[in-house]
């Protein structure tokens, strides 16, 4: 009988008997969306959790963006410089909003956007800085906090990955203007669909609540311009029992990455992140770097019944709507990355036998380019 397909990831979701309670709960009360107690609940514990000044549960982490940049009011046209290594979400919500996207280079080793490049791109009509902590990994943020202070910019963080990302025993959150977590289906912690935006500044949760309720303050009151960016009920629920499954996800994925980091280190053909000491990433993603064939290696592996995915490939400004930004060559380091990364599956009921398969799979594609 053909293996399992293996996928980059499976949704971890809460026991059964315990979301239908939920559901029985909801029905009770008839309260199924607009900011209802199950919706507060998560809320305060997800701040208690992420951190921030303030903290604003949202529908997903592209509303959650929007959001971040829209309470922050960029001049209409101003450019905001940000990663072409990136999900499509983040580049997106800067147009989105009439401003101006910007690309600069990423760090040659944990991928996540470049400082210097950063500086050099600064010009009068940048508004904002918009790093992306990818696969969970933290940006420069001491450097990107210095550049932007003295630049007088905000700074602006796209968390997606990056939920329980601690530096130095610093919450993720604690860093930069305004942050954006994604708790999507695919995410470690997820609530099916959601998002959640941290602020550190006076006012910014405020402005964040208003976006997120069409800038409704009361019944007679509309402050400002939003959107609905409100969690229904149901999804708070699962939000708030997948809190309880966290921790042994992450106990479990550990187990996930100590056969990857076993079966694969070591070789002049494929590449591991090894993140700095200080630095204890969320879990959210496994990428290798494979130096040639990556590409064959893909496919080999879906040949297998194997779903690796080339997060992030293409870059953003290779997308139509933003092509002809950048020149060929521009941001050697993401052309690099984009085209070396592969995500392997990483998802803690993979458990060690599932990921003994995949690295037996890369290893056999890899020793296969080596011998053609
Ligand atoms: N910023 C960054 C840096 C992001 O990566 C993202 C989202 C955002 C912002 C925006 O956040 P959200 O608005 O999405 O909250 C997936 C996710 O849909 C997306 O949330 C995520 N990043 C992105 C990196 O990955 P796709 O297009 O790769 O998803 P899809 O449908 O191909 O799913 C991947 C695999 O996961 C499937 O092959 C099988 C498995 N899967 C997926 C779903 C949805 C399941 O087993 N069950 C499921 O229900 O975007």
């Amino acid at each position: 009988m053909a293996s399992e397909p293996i996928y980059i990831t499976k949704p971890l979701l809460p026991p059964r008997d315990a979301l239908f309670k939920g559901i029985e709960r909801i029905y009770r009360s008839g309260q199924v969306t607009n900011a209802g107690v199950l919706h507060q609940e998560l809320e305060q514990r997800l701040h208690e959790h992420l951190g921030g000044e303030a903290f604003v549960l949202m529908n997903n982490g592209t509303t959650a963006l929007l959001a971040a940049l829209a309470v922050l009011k960029l001049p209409a046209g101003s450019e905001v410089i940000t990663t072409p290594f990136t999900f499509a979400a983040t580049v997106h919500v800067i147009t989105l909003l009439g401003l101006k996207p910007v690309f600069a280079d990423i760090d040659r080793r944990f991928m996540t956007i470049d400082p210097e490049d950063v500086a050099r791109k600064i010009t009068s009509r940048t508004s904002c800085i918009l790093g992306v902590h990818v696969y969970g990994y933290p940006c420069d943020v001491a450097a990107l906090g210095r550049l932007a202070s003295e630049k007088r910019l905000p700074l602006v963080y796209d968390a997606a990955h990056a939920f329980g990302t601690t530096l130095n025993g610093k919450r993720i959150a604690e860093f930069g203007d305004a942050t954006a977590f994604s708790f999507h289906a695919t995410k470690l912690y997820n609530c099916i669909e959601g998002g959640g935006l941290a602020v550190n500044g006076p006012g910014l949760g405020q402005a964040g609540r208003d976006f997120r309720n069409f800038g409704i303050r009361n019944e007679e009151e509309v402050a400002s311009v939003g959107i609905n960016g409100k969690l229904s009920e149901l999804h708070a629920q699962v939000g708030l029992l997948n809190l309880a499954l966290i921790e042994e996800e992450r106990r479990q994925r550990k187990i996930v990455q100590d056969v990857y980091f076993g079966r694969l280190s070591g070789r002049d053909d494929i590449s591991l992140v090894s993140l700095p000491e200080g630095v204890s990433a969320s879990k959210q993603y496994f990428p290798v770097r494979i130096r040639a064939h990556r590409d064959r290696a893909y496919e080999e592996l879906k040949q297998t019944g194997i779903f690796a995915r080339k997060y992030f490939y293409p870059l953003a400004f290779e997308y139509d709507c933003y092509r002809g930004t950048v020149k060929p060559g521009e941001l050697p380091q993401a052309e690099r990355a984009a085209a070396e990364v592969l995500c392997l599956p990483f998802y803690g009921e993979l458990g060690a036998s599932g990921a003994e398969r995949v690295a037996a799979a890369v290893l056999s594609s890899l020793d296969g380019a080596r011998a053609r």
